[in-house]
């Protein structure tokens, strides 16, 4: 039986065997049906394109082993006090001139200070202004602080439960996969957009990662972004010498996620450096449509941005989003130009 897309109801039950069913379809099945779905909803041309800015680094009481900005690890990171804003709005205008869509802003906080909200609130506001979606994540938020956020216009907030309820202890002690839910009901409620995936390659598996999609698909209402992280080994943290994450498991994870959660973005998200061209076209193919652009993740670094986008031509992929400024050149774009007539003024096509 076939559905119309009004028709279709995406499945807020499902259960982790059917999920384990579709991990071990066969390869070209699984991107198949991926890629189907996929079409359902979105152009399969076009991605989005987010840019991170860590606004408070390092010195964080939180027990994370992946990550190398908890206070426990010695990993070498220069610890940092919240940007001034003039550094924020330095940092948001360089990523829209870039070609970047939305401005995700990171704290290395377990939760925000009541404190700090009018610095947050001032940088939600200019970062708007710019005409740039906006993205925080700064850990445990309460009902007031999201409806604080939600009020200044935050759009998104990414609160990530990282892996399932069971592997989540082996990971984290300091917080509670309860916890993290909790955060993400307020959000919710708040009236922002969630953003909401995990990291791949922690040592947990498969039945672990079916159950963070479990997780994630069966929230009353699925994450509206989901990004999908492979691990970055830092040295210093507790995961530092984790083995290499497979790449077609990389691949299929992202399949089911898009079969899961069709309507949702689908980040291809940290770890981006480790993959090669061929493996983020799979990524591609199997329904991702985001990605984190421009060289730095919050403390690490992601390809360099001429190379991202080297890399969509080759395939054909336009960024959804502002116009391109190359201020050498009279030109709209080398790469992209306005499409007036595209159902949303912002989306933009390949010069050809
Ligand atoms: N402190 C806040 C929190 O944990 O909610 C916000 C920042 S935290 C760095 C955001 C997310 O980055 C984490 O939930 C985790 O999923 C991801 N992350 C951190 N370190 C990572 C690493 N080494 N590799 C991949 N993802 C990582
Ligand atoms: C997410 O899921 N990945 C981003 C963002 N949300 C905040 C963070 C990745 C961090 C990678 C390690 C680092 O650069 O510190
Ligand atoms: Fe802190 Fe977030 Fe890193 Fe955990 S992931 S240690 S909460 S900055």
């Amino acid at each position: 039986m076939s559905f119309s897309n009004e028709e279709f109801v995406v499945r807020n039950d499902w259960r982790r065997d059917e999920v384990l069913a579709l991990f071990n379809k066969p390869f070209n099945d699984l991107l198949y049906e991926a890629q189907s779905m996929h079409r359902r909803f979105f152009d399969p041309n076009t991605v989005q394109l987010s840019t991170l800015l860590s606004i408070k680094t390092g010195a964080c009481p939180e027990d994370c082993k992946y990550c190398p900005q908890s206070a426990r690890y010695d990993t070498g990171l220069k610890k940092e006090k919240l940007l001034h804003i003039d550094n924020v709005m330095e940092a948001a205008k360089a990523a829209k001139s870039s070609g970047a869509t939305r401005f995700c802003m990171g704290a290395a906080w377990r939760s925000p200070h009541d404190r700090d909200i009018p610095s947050l609130i001032q940088m939600i506001s200019e970062v708007k202004a710019l005409g740039m979606e906006t993205c925080m994540t700064l850990g445990m938020l309460s009902e007031g602080q999201a409806e604080k956020l939600a009020d200044a216009g935050l759009d998104y907030y990414n609160h990530n439960l990282d892996t399932s309820p069971e592997y989540y202890k082996e990971v984290i002690t300091t917080r509670t996969y309860q916890d993290r839910l909790e955060t993400l009901s307020n959000v919710r409620q708040a009236g922002m957009k969630v953003c909401s995936g995990g990291i791949l390659g922690m040592g947990e598996d498969q039945n672990d990662r079916a159950g963070l999609l479990v997780e994630l698909a069966n929230l009353p209402s699925h994450p509206d972004s989901i990004p999908i992280n492979m691990l970055v080994k830092v040295p210093g943290t507790p995961l530092s010498d984790a083995d290499d994450f497979e790449p077609f498991e990389y691949i299929r994870t992202i399949a089911v996620t898009r079969l899961m959660m069709p309507k949702s973005y689908v980040r291809l998200s940290a770890g981006r450096e480790q993959m090669n061209e061929q493996m983020q076209a799979l990524a591609f193919l199997a329904g991702a449509n985001s990605i984190f652009y421009c060289e730095k993740l919050l403390t690490t670094s992601n390809p360099k941005s001429n190379e991202d986008l080297q890399l969509l031509e080759k395939l054909g992929i336009r960024s959804e989003g502002y116009y391109i400024e190359q201020p050498d050149s009279q030109r709209e774009s080398d790469l992209y130009r306005v499409c007036a007539e595209s159902r949303d003024e912002n989306l933009y096509y390949r010069a050809g």
